[in-house]
């Protein structure tokens, strides 16, 4: 298939300004000699996003934030808007990502709004959807990903959606270290796949990347990327540093 594929880094709340700078110029310069077999991107804490896109050969690692307001603009203290986002040279915000829904309240409305500014300047949404364990184990995974779709980007015309990449996180494999298996995966994002078929038609469900999420690393990512529903990444701890994050991104050899 044509689709692009993907491994985004999701630095989440780790590694300090000279850390994460380091790290970025680390990434860079590999990868300006090892050209990867895909697109990689790093999201990053909002403040290191001016100084990272200074540090970043943009043809070579793409940028992202890891969520931004449902506000456009104005008196909404600690906020950062999906604006200036872009105007430090980002090019791609993560959102939905299931911390942000169970620790900081994010509603699907909340999301939506949230989607609708990323996409209106112009950023590429990562758009995180994935079950709990109680939700697996009922086997209701298939109904939480389709709700969690149509609650936050399916109100989007098929042009915006085109900007959209979808990031299946299984939220039992996040940060546990537990991995869904190859096979578990592939069968959800083909799920995902119909669903956005259904609702976009087939030719937009073909140019969909879907990312995997969920203790990805090194290991397990080859494995993961044969899948043929599989366009790639959203990798949490193993983006930290680059011998792991480069390990990951091999996975596409
Ligand atoms: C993980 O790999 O655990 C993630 O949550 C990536 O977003």
């Amino acid at each position: 298939n044509m689709r692009k594929k993907i491994v985004a880094g999701n630095w989440k709340m780790n590694l300090n300004l000279q850390e994460g700078l380091a790290l970025a110029k680390e990434l860079n310069e590999t990868l300006t000699v090892n050209k990867p077999n895909c697109d990689v991107v790093i999201c990053t804490p909002f403040i290191h996003l001016a100084m990272a896109a200074q540090t970043l050969n943009s043809e070579v690692i793409g940028l992202g934030a890891e969520n931004c307001a449902d506000k456009e603009k104005g008196a909404y203290t600690g906020e950062v808007s999906a604006e200036m986002v872009k105007s430090t040279g980002a090019q791609y915000v993560i959102l939905g990502h299931s911390e942000r829904r169970q620790y900081y309240g994010e509603t699907p409305e909340i999301l939506k709004e949230k989607v609708l500014l990323a996409l209106k300047n112009n950023l590429k949404v990562i758009f995180c959807i994935g079950e709990s364990l109680e939700e697996r184990e009922a086997n209701k995974q298939n109904e939480v990903v389709k709700a969690e779709l149509e609650g936050s980007v399916f109100n989007l015309t098929a042009e915006e959606f085109k900007n959209v990449i979808i990031a299946y996180e299984p939220i039992w494999a996040i940060g546990t270290g537990k991995t869904a298996t190859s096979d578990q995966a592939e069968e959800i994002h083909a799920y995902i796949r119909s669903v956005v078929a259904e609702k976009y038609g087939d030719a937009v469900a073909q140019e969909t990347s879907i990312l995997y999420g969920g203790s990805c690393n090194a290991k397990n990512a080859a494995e993961l990327f044969s899948k043929v529903d599989i366009d790639g990444g959203l990798i949490g701890g193993a983006s930290l540093k680059a011998a792991d994050f480069l390990g990951v991104i091999d996975g596409w050899k």
